[in-house]
């Protein structure tokens, strides 16, 4: 039995900051557009969707930094999506930062949904690991005030019952830490999605740019494969304000391998047929966890970074 599912990852090019959500929207809209032309049944955005990568940008006055949250999902500028994809009965995953009032407290998180073809919100996650710093730092040729202007995610990494599979969202920097993946191959993830806004550069280092594109799919495609899930991991990509993104969305397979990555910095849209069923011979032998992982001989594991060697 297969369950064939055509996914289209939809990478945005960027978005300057005097950039309108109106403008941005217009620009996904086309994408869902090609996506239903292609018989999409599930389309990608990105990290932060709608905006310019704002964590870049110092602010002090809190109404300043808010101007970059939706207070609605969805809001008067989303409902379009929400509505189009309804129509075409497809799908989406969508990046935002979130901003709520929850018992009588305003929350800020760097937050992504699952929609169903129905336009109904089937999921959400929050970011939980938050690169970068809290204040202006003068070492770094530019800022990363992911930490200033969001909350560390509090809903952990679930995973849903969705299109007929179980998807598990990240976002970003979570695709870096294997913990990211195992926690939802735990629960029998079957596709990731995930958003990402990655500077082409190192603020701290003289990094070669070769060298980030290999950190951002070594990471995803190891996650993939020591899980035998699918990931498909979405850019905001391109020069905004004089800052470089990097692209390389791609949508991997479950035994790691690329199989569509976009090629530009510009939005453009990737598809692929995603057999979730792909996704059983990897569960069922080489990650088959009940026969084969053996946590409790793995020794200590401390919370910890590092582990106290025993004395000489
Ligand atoms: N961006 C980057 C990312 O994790 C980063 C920040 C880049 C951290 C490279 C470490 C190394 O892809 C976001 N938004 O998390």
């Amino acid at each position: 039995m297969a369950r064939v599912l055509t996914v289209g990852a939809a990478q945005l090019g960027p978005i300057q900051k005097a950039e309108s959500r109106t403008s941005v929207v217009n620009r996904m809209l086309a994408l869902v557009e090609a996506a239903n032309d292609k018989g999409c049944d599930l389309i990608v955005f990105t990290e932060l969707s709608l905006t310019t990568f704002f964590p870049r940008w110092y602010m002090e006055d809190q109404a300043e930094v808010d101007q970059w949250f939706e207070a609605e999902m969805p809001g008067p500028d989303t409902q379009a999506l929400f509505d189009t994809t309804r129509q075409y009965q497809m799908a989406f995953h969508l990046g935002y930062a979130e901003l709520i009032e929850e018992e009588g407290e305003l929350h800020r998180y760097n937050t992504a949904i699952l929609v169903d073809r129905d336009g109904q919100i089937a999921g959400k996650y929050r970011k939980v690991h938050l690169p970068g710093h809290d204040e202006f730092d003068t070492e770094r040729d530019f800022q990363h005030l992911e930490k200033r202007y969001f909350e560390v995610g509090n809903l952990g990494f679930p995973v849903w019952r969705f299109l007929d599979g179980i998807f598990g969202m990240c976002i970003c920097n979570d695709r870096r830490w294997p913990e990211t993946y195992r926690v939802m191959g735990l629960q029998g993830v079957e596709m990731v999605v995930l958003g990402y806004n990655t500077p082409s550069t190192n603020s701290q280092s003289d990094e070669a740019p070769h060298v980030r594109a290999f950190h951002n799919l070594i990471s995803m495609q190891a996650g993939a494969y020591q899980n035998s899930t699918w990931v498909v991991g979405v850019a905001k990509a391109g020069c905004e304000d004089g800052h470089d993104l990097m692209g390389g969305s791609a949508i991997i397979a479950p035994t790691g391998e690329v199989v569509a990555q976009c090629r530009t910095l510009d939005d453009e849209l990737i598809v692929a047929d995603c057999d979730l069923d792909a996704t059983k011979f990897g569960k069922e032998t080489i990650f088959d966890f009940a026969r084969h992982r053996r946590i409790e001989h793995y020794g200590l594991i401390t919370e910890r970074t590092g582990v106290e060697l025993p004395p000489e």
